[in-house]
């Protein structure tokens, strides 16, 4: 699975899909913002320890995490920066 943030303060995507499991994401930053990828429960608790730093344009990387059947947030805790916060449903 792949999650890119773009310029505008955003993911590429609103949902994302993955299957339950271990999973795999991959993240690039290709926007001219810092960022960093977090997996929260739909009630804002981290969902898993692992995240993504993406200090600047053109850094990446990746975790695996195992997660369950169900829906979870793919949020930027950088304030200011809401607007990053994309639906994942594991299956
Ligand atoms: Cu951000």
């Amino acid at each position: 699975m792949e999650v890119i943030a773009v310029d505008g303060i955003a993911w590429n995507a609103s949902t994302y899909n993955a299957e339950a499991g271990e999973i795999t994401i991959f993240s690039r930053n290709a926007s001219s913002l810092p960022h960093n990828l977090h997996i929260q429960n739909t009630n804002g608790d981290a969902a898993v320890k692992e995240f993504i730093d993406l200090p600047s344009r053109g850094a990446d990387g990746s975790i695996t995490v195992t997660l369950e059947p169900g829906d979870y947030r793919i949020v930027c805790l950088i304030p200011g920066h809401q607007n990053m916060n994309a639906l994942l449903r594991v299956a």
